[in-house]
């Protein structure tokens, strides 16, 4: 194994610095980084707008569990604090593994609670899906076919309006 998508988010503190350590820590393993885009906060409204970005990254030696311990490192160095009374409230910097595929490209499906792969609402969330999207035109979600015609689901497609780039915080020099 593996290659993996990873969704970047933040909207607490300075939030441009916050996915650019994301970046910077998973050093090696990036691939590709997608344009940052603004984002209405999603599942608890009474927060500020969120920086959102997807990171593409690869590992031959990693396992998918490696990806989930990666990306709370990534966390937990950017001060994350979580709030068991609410889980979908701000946060510095949240890293959440969406998907994994081994090297012979099939992709990893996992039930555990920790780490259901792929990730179970990341069909449902413009904020992932655009930038994964304008990265790579032609990808696909593990279960849920191309990206493509996910953006055109109501669910997502309401959604779209409220994404907006931000093209001068660019992360994508940092690959
Ligand atoms: N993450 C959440 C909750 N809501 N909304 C946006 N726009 N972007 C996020 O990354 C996000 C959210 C919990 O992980
Ligand atoms: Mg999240
Ligand atoms: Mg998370």
């Amino acid at each position: 194994m593996t290659g993996a998508v990873l969704s970047i988010g933040s909207n607490l503190g300075d939030s441009h610095s916050h996915l650019r350590a994301a970046v910077t820590r998973l050093g090696a393993y990036v691939v590709q980084v997608s344009g940052v885009y603004q984002t209405p906060p999603w599942g608890d409204s009474a927060q500020p707008p969120y920086l959102n970005a997807v990171v593409f990254v690869e590992d031959r030696t990693a396992t998918a569990r490696d990806w989930l311990t990666r990306a709370q490192a990534c966390e937990t160095a950017e001060g994350r604090v979580r709030d068991p009374d609410r889980r979908f409230g701000p946060r510095t910097l949240d890293v959440d593994v969406i998907a994994v595929w081994t090297d012979d490209g099939e992709p990893v499906v996992a039930g555990d609670p920790e780490l259901t792969l792929p990730h179970p609402r990341a069909h449902l969330r413009a904020f992932v899906l655009v930038p994964w999207h304008a990265a790579r035109p032609g990808a696909e979600l593990p279960g849920h076919g191309p990206i493509a015609a996910l953006l055109n689901t109501p669910e997502v497609a309401a959604d779209i309006a409220g994404v907006t780039p931000r093209p001068e915080l660019s992360l994508e020099s940092m690959e």
